[in-house]
């Protein structure tokens, strides 16, 4: 039976893609280093420190910075970041995910937040839905970033629920690759090739309706069952 939804925060609850892209764009021009325009799906649920090993790996300058003057140049992007976040509102929550909260709360449904972004509690608060969440993973607290389970198993275990009771949504192909490795319901929102390993998928939030979940749960549940592993 569904308990539970895990979710991604970027891409899933708010585009918040838009300004890690616009921070990492002002940090790359002050290194002289000019984003392609693969660039945002590129840094897409990518961990901080990852993302500026791919800004600089656009320049050819991956060997040229210390570790300490990485985390410098990690911590003067965030600076940027936190900036243009704090002007976020509970306009920038994407459409259709309002609806989805309610109605899930409605069934009782446990939820929690598995994002990769340190931040997730500064934006959830901003987009003042921070009190609807159960369980938010703090990302400084895992070994493994996404395409790895980690995560997912981790809000999973703090929802106290079963791998066969939640469904997790994500935007990212590593998100669909960690909620299947984790053994969960894998709900894709997005570009339908990069997500084709989703169980489920819709094209955008807009198109998410909580009765289609919860009957394609309920299929892949059975479907589950038949083979003696659900
Ligand atoms: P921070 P998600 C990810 O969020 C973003 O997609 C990715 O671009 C960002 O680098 C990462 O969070 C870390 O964010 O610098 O705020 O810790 O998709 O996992 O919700
Ligand atoms: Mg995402």
């Amino acid at each position: 039976m569904l308990k539970g939804f895990i979710f991604d925060l970027d891409g899933v609850v708010t585009d918040s893609a838009k300004y890690h892209l616009a921070a990492w764009g002002e940090l790359a021009k002050q290194l002289g280093i000019t984003l392609p325009s693969t660039a945002n799906a590129a840094l897409r649920g990518r961990s901080r420190m990852d993302s500026l090993a791919v800004i600089l790996s656009y320049g050819h300058q991956q060997n040229q910075y210390s570790e300490a003057e990485k985390e410098n140049l990690a911590d003067k992007k965030n600076q940027r970041y936190l900036q243009l976040i704090a002007n976020m509102t509970p306009a920038d929550i994407l459409p259709g995910i309002n609806q989805l909260l309610l109605d899930a709360k409605a069934q009782h449904l446990k939820l929690a937040i598995a994002s990769a972004s340190k931040n997730a509690p500064t934006i959830l608060r901003q987009l003042k839905l921070f009190d609807q969440f159960d369980a938010i993973v703090d990302p400084a607290s895992l070994h493994r970033g996404k395409p790895d389970p980690e995560i997912f198993i981790k809000a999973q275990h703090l929802l106290q629920l079963q791998v066969n009771e939640v469904a997790s949504f994500e935007d990212a192909s590593a998100g669909i690759a960690a909620i299947n490795a984790a053994g969960q319901f894998s709900v894709g929102i997005g570009d339908a090739k990069a997500l084709a390993a989703a169980d489920y998928f819709v094209a955008n939030t807009g198109l998410l309706r909580f009765e289609s979940v919860t009957k394609a749960f309920a299929k892949w549940q059975s479907a589950l069952n038949k083979r003696g592993d659900g």
